[in-house]
């Protein structure tokens, strides 16, 4: 979880500073070698790095539009991101999709810039596990902003009443953009939505990676098992403003203050020294993520743009073939309709 987070960390810093480069003074968001939005989710580690930890290639995450923490700690070839983070040629959708469209079939997990549209697809993952008789499960990242949106209550309905192995996650931190949470809803805790599907709910507090561990341990095992879905909501802390740019002066200084002081790493750090591990081996940790995350980034400047033509390239999906000429056939083989 550690070198899950500080590579993290360390990977939203570089971004930054390459972000910036061409951008300024007056902050051309088209300009630079990483065009259009940048969401860090520096202060949200400790949700991806407790989650995921439970979870295999085959399990399917999906995030939103602050996606890097959930989609290292997936596994998302790091490369590969990057590249398209940068809009290259060689990135995970061919450059075409950025930060916020990273999608990697090796390890199911995908992301999007429509804030609670990764919920449905991780149903239907849910879904396609339980049809396919796997013990697979899958999870749904969300921020609180997004937790009155029909697409989420819809998918908590059709999760419970299909007992399908689905965990939601929603990150609370505190703001949707510059909307603070209490004038969107009056559900101060989240995890209460699923007392209305008769689903568990739970509620962590405190930044804790170790907590997030144990919560999600228990979710993604009742997923596992067959014993349906469950809905976490984990406080998190947003440390930057919503996307890099954002002046941030609809935020009151005493709570960027507050977010600065509850960093997950730091506390991470402080439990693991608490139990006998050296701050030797906490640096090495870090060493090893900031070198890969140099390498990922040296390789990902390197590679080629796309070619403007490309842009028409795998836009739509063909229909069926057959669909468009004749009736729609969709027989199975066998001759099962
Ligand atoms: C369906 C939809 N409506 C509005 C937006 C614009 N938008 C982007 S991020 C955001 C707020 C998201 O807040 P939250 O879900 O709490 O996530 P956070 O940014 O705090 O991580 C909004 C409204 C969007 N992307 N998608
Ligand atoms: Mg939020």
């Amino acid at each position: 979880m550690f070198s899950d987070m500080v590579t993290a960390r360390y990977y939203e810093e570089q971004l930054q500073e390459e972000y910036l480069e061409g951008k300024q003074p007056a902050f051309d968001i088209s300009a630079g070698p990483i065009p259009g939005e940048l969401h860090l989710a520096s202060g949200h580690e400790a949700s991806a790095a407790g989650v995921c930890q439970h979870l295999r290639p085959e399990d399917t995450v999906t995030a939103p539009h602050r996606p890097h923490h959930v989609a290292i700690a997936k596994g998302v070839d790091l490369e590969r991101m990057t590249a398209e983070v940068f809009g290259r040629k060689t990135g995970l959708s061919e450059g075409k999709g950025g930060h916020m469209h990273l999608y990697d079939p090796d390890v199911n997990f995908a992301c999007s810039g429509i804030i609670a549209q990764g919920v449905p697809p991780a149903v239907g993952a849910g879904f396609a596990a339980k049809k396919r008789n796997t013990d697979n499960v899958a999870v749904a990242f969300l921020g609180e902003g997004a937790i009155s949106q029909g697409a989420f209550l819809e998918s908590l309905n059709l999760a419970s009443v299909h007992d399908l192995p689905v965990v939601f996650v929603i990150e609370d931190n505190d703001w949707a953009i510059s909307m603070p949470k209490e004038r969107v809803t009056d559900v101060e805790d989240g995890s209460r939505r699923a007392g209305g599907f008769d689903m568990p709910g739970t509620r962590v507090d405190s930044d804790d990676a170790v907590a997030v561990y144990e919560a999600a341990g228990e979710a993604i095992g009742r997923a596992r098992d067959r014993n349906g879905p469950t809905l976490i909501e984990l406080q998190v802390h947003r440390r930057m403003g919503h996307f890099m740019g954002d002046p941030e002066t609809y935020r009151p200084e005493t709570d960027s203050e507050g977010a600065a002081t509850r960093d997950p790493i730091d506390r991470l750090a402080d439990d693991l020294r608490a139990h006998g591990v050296e701050d030797e081996e906490l640096d090495e940790i870090r060493d090893s993520a900031h070198e890969r995350v140099d390498d990922a980034i040296e390789w990902a400047v390197e590679q080629p743009q796309p070619d403007p033509e490309d842009a028409y390239e795998d836009m739509f999906v063909n229909p069926m073939s057959g669909v468009t000429e004749s009736e729609p056939s969709y027989e199975l083989e066998g001759g099962e309709e």
